[in-house]
């Protein structure tokens, strides 16, 4: 299996993470792509391949122009009003207030782009976020060319990220722009299966009214996990997505008995839609000892879930995105592709 990769994602190093009240060295690290790449060698698995430019016209196909525009002058527009630390969400248009105004003062504006305050804006995001996003579209090609599958170690990662916000870590959405890639491609049908433990809220908002792009997400149940507002069972899609989109919801606690039986549901759904493109959003922190979040799942049962994925049979991408138990990521990530491949 193809793995692409670029170095350029250590441009996204930020300083802070606002976590419990206090500013912590953030979960989402360089670092977890190191752990990756050394158990890939370690293993010699796969060929790592760099990524292509793919240019702007693919992102503006699933995001804001004027989102995009926010991202990429964001850090200078941060260090011009003379802060100390990074960029940081003060103030929103929450519920009570105006919803869709744009303000001219750039500390509004990170309101009105963002929809969590733990990601700090750094220097250097902007440049590793276009990284991260010609990664997935290079690794798309390389399945839309033909092949059985291949691995695009994202990073930032990305299903958080919506039309026109960014947070929980996330500033383009990787698979989206995959997705949509594939589409303009001429690939009809493609499914996004996303297994990393918190709801892909970004991915959903970004496909929820279409019935060319399936999106199922497993993840911890919303009312106890991140993103906390949205990915809950009766979200199944509007207008002409109704019943292509698919929410499997789980409580503290879950095994991977239970995880399983509902990746067998999503397996289920995905062979009925009879997509040409199946996108895998890769997040590992279902992992038992992942230091934010609260599924079981052992370092085993992730090579059983590349196995059960690969059983459905069909041209699959997999796109890195979260995993925080950064010792133990790359010995599940790699599990889960080599779980595929066996
Ligand atoms: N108390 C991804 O896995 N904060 N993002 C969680 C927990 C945000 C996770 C707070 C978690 C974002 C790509
Ligand atoms: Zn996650």
């Amino acid at each position: 299996m193809k793995i692409v990769y670029t170095e350029e994602h250590r441009k996204r190093s930020a300083r802070t993470e606002l976590y419990g009240g206090q500013l912590v060295p953030p979960f989402e690290c360089p670092e977890r792509i190191d752990f990756i790449l050394a158990e890939a060698e370690k293993r010699g698995f796969g060929a790592i391949v760099p990524p292509r430019a793919h240019g702007m016209a693919p992102v503006l196909a699933v995001h804001d122009a004027g989102y995009a525009a926010f991202l990429e002058n964001a850090w200078a527009n941060w260090s011009a009003l003379g802060h100390q630390g990074e960029a940081i969400v003060t103030v929103w248009p929450a519920r009570t207030m105006r919803p869709d105004r744009i303000p001219a003062h750039f500390e509004a504006q990170l309101g009105y782009y963002c929809l969590a305050s733990e990601t700090s804006i750094s220097d250097g995001t902007w440049e590793a976020a276009l990284a991260s996003k010609d990664v997935a579209l290079t690794s798309a090609d390389l399945v839309i060319g033909g092949a059985r599958t291949a691995f695009g170690l994202c990073r930032p990662p990305g299903h958080h990220a919506a039309t026109d916000q960014y947070g929980g870590y996330c500033f383009f959405n990787n698979a989206a722009i995959a997705a949509q890639h594939a589409r303009d491609k001429g690939i009809e049908r493609v499914a996004i299966l996303d297994v990393d433990f918190h709801h892909g809220n970004g991915t959903q908002e970004i496909f929820y009214d279409r019935d060319d792009v399936l999106f199922i997400s497993l993840h911890g149940d919303p009312d106890q996990a991140f993103p906390h507002f949205l990915g809950f069972a009766d979200e199944t899609g509007s207008g002409a997505g109704e019943g292509f989109n698919l929410n499997l919801p789980m409580p503290p606690g879950t095994g991977f008995d239970v995880w399983r039986a509902a990746l067998g549901k999503a397996m289920e759904r995905i062979a009925r839609f009879d997509p040409g493109l199946v996108i895998v959003s890769l997040g590992v922190d279902t992992f038992e000892k992942d230091p934010i979040s609260f599924f079981k799942l052992t370092s085993n049962d992730f090579s059983t879930m590349g196995a059960d994925i690969a059983a459905l049979g069909l041209p699959t991408l997999f796109l890195m995105e979260g995993g925080y138990a950064v010792e133990e990521v790359g010995i599940n990530t790699i599990n889960v592709l080599e779980g595929f491949c066996v």
